[in-house]
């Protein structure tokens, strides 16, 4: 979305763009956000490719991931809370693609198969598959910009004796939703963004406990009563975990947070990015051209402090290159600048450097582009007021609010904090809640659907 966007931009203001065509697997766009109930294998036989749950909310303020270019005031018309729910969030990104009018590129229920280049034509020929049809076909293309993401297909380790726990077991790219957990002692392996979100939302569905078990190290926050981390299971015995400090418990649900693969599974072993889940994978110059063949790209390969706005950079990017407006310097050199960043990756110490970086690798390609430059030390500061939220309560950094980077409008605290709210729908975040509703509110009491007020 980010790069249709960014040509559109560039043909807006009169710059020659070629033709374009972007398949897309799934029945609409959105990618990661555009939720699925199914699990495993969608209706075509293909790999769900969503990771996302019924009840997940931002896990970071939308002040820190807002597009430089099209903001919040200007798609919802009024300040919102800074930790939107999924389908708010879905409705911001598609938004301000449909203003574009970019939707007559996108085949939609088209997989592609195959990627082939030629070095004597130096054309790629892309096969794909239209899913409803099931008919393929074969079209060439100077360039391939792969935006099929990271974070879908699960890294699954095996646990001695796991193939006999009797409990419910599944991997987090295959979680729905915590109300089933309600009652249940939880076990989830892994000690990252997905432990803690799906740990947080197990509580707040009732779950009786919950387990993180972590193999690095344990992600320390001051969880409430019913929470805690151990280190990392040695085996299963039944539906008893034991932990390598010598503890054991019996659990109703494992749930593996084991974090995704990189895997792209149409292109051939030489293009087909191989990296661990880090902030800048190996072999992409400018954490985006292909060392390997610089006609093809990488849309938000990275891990991810920023998203939407940094997918925005390097679109901008990518499509200067394409467009011959950015000059790529010879091998020799594109390595040397990869070498840099990965010995500056090798040195960071702390979450903070962390963000830094990142923010220091968007700041140089928005450098190249027209992409407009915003505070990138402004974002750095709320991501880390965002960690010391955490640190302070993790269960309700999310009732905490920023002011926009991009448009300087405070937002605005939401009409219930976010572990009252079991109604995680888009009316109901855009509602507001009549008198005795805040009154009950402010008593404590369960809400109930205030009056509706869409934009
Ligand atoms: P992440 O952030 O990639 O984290 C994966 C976690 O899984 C991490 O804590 C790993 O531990 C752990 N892991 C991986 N393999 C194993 C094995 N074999 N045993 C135990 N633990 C393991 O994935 P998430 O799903 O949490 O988040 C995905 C993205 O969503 C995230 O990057 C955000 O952008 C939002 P480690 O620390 O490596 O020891």
């Amino acid at each position: 979305m980010a790069q249709l966007r960014a040509f559109e931009s560039a043909r807006k203001s009169g710059r020659p763009v070629p033709e374009i065509i972007c398949y897309e697997k799934q029945e609409d766009w959105g990618g990661q956000w555009n939720f699925s109930w199914r699990t495993g294998i969608d209706r075509h036989g293909e790999p769900v490719h969503s990771s996302m749950y019924r009840n997940l909310w931002s896990n970071g303020p939308k002040e820190a991931l807002e597009f430089a270019e099209y903001t919040f005031d200007e798609h919802f018309g009024r300040p919102i809370s800074s930790y939107p729910p999924r389908e708010v969030l879905w409705d911001y990104i598609n938004g301000r693609v449909e203003k574009s009018d970019v939707k007559k590129h996108v085949r939609f229920s088209t997989v592609v198969r195959w990627v082939d280049f030629n070095a004597e034509t130096q054309l790629f020929t892309v096969t794909v598959q239209d899913l409803k049809t099931g008919q393929t076909e074969s079209n060439e293309f100077d360039h391939v910009i792969v935006g099929s993401g990271h974070f879908s297909f699960p890294n699954v380790p095996e646990f001695k004796g796991i193939e006999s726990y009797p409990g419910i077991l599944m991997h987090a790219h295959d979680f729905r939703g915590a109300e089933g957990l309600a009652g249940k002692d939880v076990l989830l392996i892994g000690a990252s963004y997905s432990a803690e979100d799906i740990g947080v939302q197990a509580f707040k569905m009732g779950a009786s406990s919950v387990t993180i078990s972590y193999r690095s190290a344990a992600m320390g926050f001051d969880w409430p009563e019913g929470m805690d981390e151990l280190p990392l299971v040695d085996r299963f015995e039944g539906s008893v975990a034991h932990f390598r400090d010598g503890q054991s418990r019996t659990y109703d649900a494992v749930i593996l947070c084991t974090g995704y693969l990189h895997h792209y599974p149409f292109l051939p072993a030489d293009l087909a990015l191989s990296s661990p889940n880090n902030l800048y994978p190996d072999t992409l110059y400018r954490g985006v051209v292909s060392e390997a063949n610089n006609k093809l790209f990488y849309l938000g390969a990275q891990d991810q402090w920023f998203t939407f706005n940094m997918f925005d950079a390097q679109a901008w990017y990518v499509r200067d290159v394409i467009l011959g407006d950015a000059t790529l310097p010879s091998a020799a050199k594109q390595r040397q600048d990869i070498d840099a960043w990965l010995e500056r990756l090798a040195a960071l110490a702390t979450a903070a450097d962390e963000v830094r970086f990142q923010a220091d690798y968007i700041r140089d390609l928005i450098e190249q582009t027209d992409y407009p430059m915003f505070d990138l030390d402004e974002v750095t500061r709320i991501f880390l007021a965002w960690k010391n939220d955490k640190q302070h309560n993790i269960l309700n950094y999310r009732d905490q609010v920023y002011p926009s980077v991009m448009t300087g409008t405070m937002a605005e605290v939401h009409h219930t904090p976010w572990l009252r709210e079991l109604d995680d729908s888009l009316e109901r975040y855009l509602s507001v809640p009549e008198e005795d509703e805040i009154e009950r509110l402010v008593r404590g009491e369960k809400s109930s659907v205030g009056k509706t007020s869409r934009k």
